[in-house]
């Protein structure tokens, strides 16, 4: 089996932070009295990255208040077997404790999850986007009941920064989409919102996308620019066009069985720790966007032409994005989804 053994052992508290001993799992005596809790966190990014960086933060916080008592392995992208997809029912089966997951692949799962894929939706501030993650009751309370429903439970959404597209063309109006083979995450609202502009999404795991990019099999992609700039697409693209279309959310998330198991004042170090990370989060993603922007413009080897799109120009985006809205309501979610929805664009609406 490739997962390490969940390790319970009795333990003896030590230090100002008292976690209780009721058992979660499986639990064995260990000769030193102490009990040890291992758990796995699995991100879709590779170290250096924001996902994995945040995890690693997380564990060593954590590993930290609980007086070296919890111990939390971070998996980047690749090292464990399968998907993005795959890792969710990792997380879904229990395999994993912890994962950060982008509600783009599970799409297929919980449609309403791909509210996110709805462009020009929340505001262009950052900040505003990220208090409305913070706050919002649509998204912590009826959106994640939705995942939990799935055996996923997220703890919080924070934003990764605003998308931009890459292509083997100019990309400056939703003409130039016509005809051009968009790489997606799997997610039909995404491909739906790509279809309005004319173009041809096709699915894939960002693991195949260099090689899908370098080789033609896909003209061009979506991702926050210190994705693009640290996955390297930028040297297999020409054109980079800051369109802030979109942010790219991920969530935080447990195996809803483990996190309700676990002691109580476990669950609050959790909780804490999850509310700290907000900000801290927020500032790495906007420190790694703004410098690696420069990185992309100032890599001479691999020369990108980046094009700044003006509002009159994202306007003609917004205009095509905007119904695929009714298009979520009508297709995608039933009631529940449309609540959420609606609910959703007031919270949005008192941020603006
Ligand atoms: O494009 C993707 O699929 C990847 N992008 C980011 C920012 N994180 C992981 C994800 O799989």
């Amino acid at each position: 089996m490739f997962f390490k053994k969940r390790s319970w052992k009795s333990f003896a508290v030590a230090g100002a932070l008292t976690l209780a001993l009721a058992a979660c799992g499986s639990e064995s005596a260990g000769t030193d009295g102490e009990t040890t809790y291992d758990w796995r966190f699995a991100t879709e990014e590779e170290p250096g990255q924001v996902q994995y960086e945040y995890a690693k933060e997380f564990a060593d916080l954590i590993h930290e208040k609980s007086d070296g008592q919890i111990n939390i392995d971070v998996y980047g992208f690749g090292e464990l077997p399968g998907s993005e997809v795959d890792q969710v029912e990792q997380l879904q089966d229990g395999l994993l404790e912890f994962a950060i997951v982008s509600p783009g692949f599970t799409g297929g799962m919980v449609a309403e999850g791909q509210v996110f894929a709805l462009q020009f939706l929340f505001p262009d501030d950052q900040e505003k986007t990220q208090e409305i993650l913070n706050t919002s009751e649509a998204l912590n309370t009826q959106l994640a009941g939705m995942y939990e429903a799935h055996d996923i439970k997220p703890l919080a959404f924070f934003t990764e920064g605003a998308m931009q597209w890459t292509g083997n063309r100019e990309l400056r109006t939703p003409e130039d989409f016509r005809g051009f083979k968009m790489r997606t995450q799997e997610s039909p609202l995404i491909m739906e919102s790509y279809r309005a502009y004319g173009a041809d999404p096709s699915p894939l795991s960002w693991s195949e996308l260099y090689t899908s990019l370098d080789r033609g099999v896909v003209d061009g992609q979506e991702n926050p620019i210190f994705f693009i700039e640290d996955a390297s697409f930028h040297e297999v693209q020409d054109h980079m066009t800051i369109s802030n279309h979109n942010n790219y959310v991920a969530m935080t998330t447990v195996n809803p069985t483990f996190y309700n198991e676990l002691p109580e004042d476990v669950r609050a170090l959790i909780d804490e720790t999850v509310e700290e990370m907000q900000p801290r989060v927020f500032e790495m993603q906007k420190e790694m966007n703004e410098s690696y922007l420069d990185l992309i413009k100032n890599d001479t080897d691999n020369p990108t032409e980046v094009i700044e799109l003006t509002e009159e120009e994202r306007e003609a985006f917004r205009e095509l994005a905007v119904p695929i809205r009714d298009f979520f309501r009508d297709e995608v979610v039933g009631d529940e989804g449309r609540e959420m929805l609606e609910l959703l664009e007031q919270e949005i609406a008192a941020h603006e």
